[in-house]
């Protein structure tokens, strides 16, 4: 029985390292700005990251916007403050949450404004352990705050 178990735990690990090398790339779910107010020349951008080996997130481009950030808002004295980072750990296996109050992308000096359902483009730059750097592409879609964070909810 022993052996058995050691085997099976040999060939689970085996499997789990071959989904590894196979899901190294990161990938963003569930990626969405939200929606600006007239007059409004920021957005801040959520998502998902998962990466299946140790990454970093060094970067973000969008063609909306001419300046984009990764900030991590946080309470400081009982004031929320948002401050760049500019590395964000992606952790092996283990989801990174770019959601309201915490992490998010923040888009500055937007070019126009956006509206709820349109697409936004964007680009993640992402360091390897190896320091070899990988872009991510990927669409987010433009929520409302009203419709946020509940994403399969529609109002009419
Ligand atoms: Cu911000």
């Amino acid at each position: 029985m022993k052996f058995d178990l050691a085997h099976s735990l040999a060939v689970s690990f085996l499997s789990l390292c071959a989904a590894g090398s196979a899901l190294g790339a990161v990938t963003a779910e569930d990626a969405w700005v939200r929606a600006t107010a007239p007059g409004q020349s920021v957005a801040a951008g959520y998502m998902r990251l998962r990466s299946g080996e140790p990454a970093t997130l060094i970067g973000v481009r969008t063609p909306v916007s001419t300046d984009a950030e990764v900030h991590e808002m946080s309470m400081q004295g009982g004031v929320m403050r948002m401050r760049p980072v500019n590395r964000l750990a992606l952790p092996a296996g283990r989801a990174v949450e770019l959601k309201p109050g915490g992490y998010h992308l923040m888009l500055m000096n937007l070019t126009k404004p956006l509206k709820e359902g349109e697409k936004v483009p964007l680009t993640l730059v992402i360091e390897r352990q190896d320091k070899s750097r990988e872009e991510i592409k990927l669409e987010a879609e433009v929520r409302s705050a009203a419709s946020a964070p509940s994403a399969h909810e529609h109002h009419h």
